[in-house]
C-alpha cells in the first residue's frame, strides 16, 4: 500500500474568485483506489488556503506520503515550483511527480525545477496509476508510457500512452474526498447561481475543433461518457452530497447534440432537484430549439456564449469559424426562454483594427446576452498562437503569471494600448447602460445572494482593463479575494 498525497496548486496565495473542483486529481484518486493494492490517498488544494506553503509542509510532515502527485495550469507554474521546494524542505525524499496543462504544455520549463523528479503528459488516470504500481515494485518509473524525465542536459520522453478510449470505463470521481461544503462557500465558475451547493461535472473529454488559442491535453477526436454513466454521478452529487447547482464544463458538450439531450431527459426523468449551467461555454451555432427548450426545463439554467470575435476575418484566422448568425438566433432563444446568456469576447488578436475590435463590442451590445466578459488576447504556450509569436513574447518579456481573468499584459493588436483598453473598459458601460438588459437580467438571475458578487466583478473587469499584474502582491489583484464569498 502506498500513501499518496495529491496537491492542486493556485495561482495566487489567497483564494481564488472562481472556483472549480481539483476535478483532475480526483479522477487520478478514483483510478488508484480500483488498483488491487488499498492505497490511501489525500487531496490539498491550494486555491482554497490563504497561507498556502507552510501549511503544505505541515500536511507532508503530518501526513508522511510516499509519494506526491502536483497538478498545475499554467499561471501556476511558479506555485507549482514553491510547493515542490516546500515538500522538499519538510524532508520528504519520495518521487515528485507532476501533471496538467502546464507540465504537458512545457515540460522542458516543469523539468527544469530540481525539486521535480517526474511529469505525467496528457491524461493522467492510468499513467499515474501504472506508475504508482511501478513505484511500489522498484521498477523503473521512466519506461512508463506517458511520462517525461530528466535526461543529461535535455529531457527524455517515454512513448504516450493512448487516450482512455472508453470513458465509462474509469472511475467517478473520488467526490468524498473533497468537501462539497467548503468548495460551496466560494464562488463558482459561473459565478453566480441559483442553489447553495454545486458541483462541477465533465461528460466528455476533447474537441475536434482547432481554435487557435486552445490548448488541447485531451487530443482531438471527442470521447463521450454515456448519458447513463453521467446520470450516475448526477445522482451520486444529488443524495450523497446535497449538490443542487451542476456546472458542466466540457469542452464542448453539445458536440453530439442527441447525447446531450439525452442527459437533460434522464436528469429531468428521475425528477433529480438540479440546476444545470455550462460556464465553460457551448458551441453556440449548432444548438437546435429542441436542445434549449429541454435546457429551459431546469428551474435555472445558464449558458455562457464564447463567441470571441465579431469579425469574420478574425473567426477564420482563429479558426474558430463561428456561425455569427446562428449565435444570435442562439443567444435570442434563450432570452425568449429565460435561459441566462453571458458572452465571451477576446479583444486584441494579431493584428486586429479598430474597426474589428469596435464591431465585436457592437455584436455583444446589440444582442440579448445579460452579460458579457470581454478578455484580452494572451498567447499560451502549446498553442498555435503561441508559437506564431512566441520570439515576439520573448522580448517583450512575458511571464506566465503576469495576467489574470481581469488584467491582460499584452497588445498584439493593430491599435495603440490606450486605444485597446479604452474599447475594452467601454464596452463593460456600454453592456451595462442597457435598460432592457438590466430588466431582463432582473427577470432571470438565479439568486439575489449573488447580485452584488456579480455587480462586483463587473466593476472589477472595469478597472482592471489595461492594466498589468502585480507579481507578489496577491492583495492588488482584483477577484483574488482573501476570504470565502459565503454563500
Ligand atoms: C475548470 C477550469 C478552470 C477553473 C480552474 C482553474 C485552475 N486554477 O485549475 C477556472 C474557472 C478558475 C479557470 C480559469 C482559467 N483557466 Co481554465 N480551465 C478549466 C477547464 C475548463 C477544466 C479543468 C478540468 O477540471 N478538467 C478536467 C480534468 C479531468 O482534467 P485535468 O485537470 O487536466 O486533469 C487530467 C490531466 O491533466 C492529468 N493531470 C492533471 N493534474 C495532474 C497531476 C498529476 C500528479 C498527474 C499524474 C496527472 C495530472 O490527469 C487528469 C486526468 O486525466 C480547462 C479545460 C479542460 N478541458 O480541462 C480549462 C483550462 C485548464 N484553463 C485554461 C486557462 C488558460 C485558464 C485561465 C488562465 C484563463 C484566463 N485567461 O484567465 C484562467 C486561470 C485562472 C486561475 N488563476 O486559476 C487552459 C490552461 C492552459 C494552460 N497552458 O495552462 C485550459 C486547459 C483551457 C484550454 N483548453 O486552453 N479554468
Ligand atoms: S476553444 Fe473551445 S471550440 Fe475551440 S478548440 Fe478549444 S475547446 Fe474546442
Amino acid at each position: 500500500m502506498a500513501r499518496i498525497l495529491l496537491v492542486k496548486c493556485s495561482q495566487y496565495e489567497g483564494v481564488l474568485s472562481a472556483f472549480s473542483y481539483p476535478l483532475g486529481l480526483m479522477y487520478l484518486a478514483a483510478r488508484l483506489r480500483r488498483e488491487r493494492v488499498d492505497h490511501e490517498v489525500r487531496i490539498h488544494d491550494l486555491r482554497t488556503r490563504d497561507e498556502n506553503y507552510d501549511e503544505l509542509r505541515d500536511v507532508v510532515n503530518s501526513y508522511r506520503p510516499d509519494l506526491v502527485g502536483l497538478s498545475a495550469i499554467t499561471v501556476e507554474a511558479s506555485s507549482m515550483a514553491r510547493a515542490a521546494a516546500a515538500i522538499r524542505a519538510s524532508g520528504f525524499d519520495g518521487p515528485v511527480i507532476a501533471g496538467g496543462p502546464h507540465p504537458t504544455a512545457f515540460p522542458e520549463e516543469s523539468l527544469a525545477c530540481a525539486d521535480m523528479d517526474l511529469l505525467v503528459l496528457e491524461e493522467g488516470e492510468e499513467t499515474f496509476a501504472e506508475l504508482v504500481r511501478e513505484w511500489s515494485r522498484g521498477g523503473d518509473l521512466h519506461r512508463v508510457p506517458g511520462v517525461a524525465f530528466r535526461n543529461g542536459a535535455g529531457i527524455g520522453r517515454s512513448p504516450a500512452r493512448p487516450f482512455i478510449r472508453d470513458l465509462d470505463s474509469i472511475p467517478l470521481p473520488a467526490w468524498d474526498l473533497v468537501d462539497v461544503g467548503e468548495y460551496s462557500q466560494f464562488k463558482s465558475m459561473s459565478g453566480i447561481r441559483s442553489r447553495p451547493r454545486f458541483a462541477n461535472l465533465l461528460t466528455s473529454r476533447a474537441c475536434p475543433y482547432n481554435c487557435t488559442y486552445c490548448l488541447s491535453i485531451f487530443g482531438k477526436k471527442f470521447r463521450p461518457r454515456s448519458p447513463e454513466n453521467v446520470l450516475e454521478e448526477v445522482r451520486l452529487l444529488v443524495d450523497r452530497h446535497d449538490v443542487g447547482y451542476i456546472e458542466i464544463i466540457d469542452d464542448v458538450f453539445n458536440h453530439q447534440l442527441d447525447r446531450a439531450k439525452r442527459i437533460f431527459d434522464l436528469i429531468q426523468a428521475e425528477g433529480l432537484p438540479v440546476d444545470v449551467a455550462f460556464p465553460n461555454g457551448l458551441r453556440c451555432d449548432t444548438l437546435d430549439r429542441e436542445f434549449l427548450e429541454k435546457l429551459a426545463c431546469f428551474d435555472h439554467a445558464l449558458i455562457c456564449v464564447p463567441v470571441e470575435s465579431a469579425s469574420p476575418r478574425i473567426q477564420r484566422m482563429i479558426r474558430k469559424n463561428l456561425d455569427l448568425a446562428k449565435v444570435s438566433w442562439t443567444i435570442d432563444t434563450c432570452a425568449d426562454l429565460g435561459i441566462y446568456t453571458r458572452g465571451y469576447f477576446m479583444l486584441g488578436f494579431p493584428g486586429e483594427t479598430e474597426a474589428e475590435l469596435k464591431a465585436t463590442v457592437d455584436f455583444a451590445v446589440r444582442s440579448r446576452l445579460h452579460a458579457a466578459f470581454f478578455f484580452v488576447v494572451v498567447p499560451f504556450k502549446g498553442t498555435e498562437l503561441y508559437d506564431t509569436y512566441a520570439k515576439e513574447l520573448g522580448q517583450r518579456g512575458y511571464r506566465h503569471e503576469d495576467h489574470d481573468y481581469f488584467r491582460g499584459p499584452m497588445n498584439l493588436s493593430a491599435v495603440s494600448d490606450e486605444t485597446l483598453f479604452q474599447i475594452q473598459k467601454w464596452a463593460y458601460v456600454r453592456m451595462a447602460a442597457s435598460p432592457s438588459r438590466i430588466a431582463r437580467v432582473f427577470r432571470d438571475f438565479p439568486n439575489r445572494r449573488f447580485v452584488w458578487p456579480a455587480v462586483k466583478t463587473g466593476i472589477e473587469l472595469f478597472r482592471g482593463a489595461g492594466k498589468g499584474h502585480k507579481p507578489g502582491r496577491p492583495d492588488l489583484i482584483p477577484g483574488a479575494s482573501r476570504r470565502p464569498t459565503g454563500y
